[in-house]
């Protein structure tokens, strides 16, 4: 089985609303590693960075000034099937679609105001880890729970 890494943030909003131990603990709940978490005040040039395959869209100036008005909380959670099931946990991107019991379906009801972000790929979950952590801050642990959570 493929460990992946997938890059998970509380965007502006989750902050200030408060959600940030809500959204943690259910990547921490369902049996994930986290492996990196910070607060942060993502620079425009980083969230542009970030979002650059949706350059293109007519709301990329709103997400860019979204993202970037208040701090985020930024995270690496590895696992198998880490990229995958975090979506699935996170949700649609419309919260107004996605599923009760879902992140956004159960915490957000617009679109530019969805809480959180989760990688799209593998490929992805690597290479937004990398853009937003430094190398040092990514912590490699074992978790003393490991052999109730996989046999
Ligand atoms: P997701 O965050 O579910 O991966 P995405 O990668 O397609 O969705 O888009 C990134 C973010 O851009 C999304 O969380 C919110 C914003 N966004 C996407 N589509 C939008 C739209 N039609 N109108 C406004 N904001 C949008
Ligand atoms: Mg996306």
């Amino acid at each position: 089985e493929q460990i992946e890494q997938t890059y998970i943030m509380v965007k502006p909003d989750g902050v200030q609303r408060g959600l940030v131990g809500e959204i943690i603990s259910r990547f921490e709940k369902k049996g994930f590693k986290l492996t990196g978490l910070k607060l942060f005040q993502c620079p425009k040039d980083l969230a542009e960075e970030h979002y650059k395959d949706l350059k293109a869209k007519s709301f990329f100036p709103k997400l860019i000034d979204y993202i970037t008005s208040g701090p985020v909380v930024c995270m690496a959670w590895e696992g198998t099937g880490v990229v995958a099931s975090a979506r699935k946990l996170i949700g649609s991107t419309d919260p107004l679609q996605a599923e009760p019991g879902t992140i956004r379906g159960d915490l957000a009801v617009q679109t530019g105001r969805n809480v959180v972000h989760g990688s799209d790929s593998p490929e992805n979950g690597k290479r937004e880890i990398a853009l937003w952590f430094e190398e040092s801050e990514i912590v490699q642990w074992t978790p003393a729970l490991a052999s109730w959570l996989r046999e």
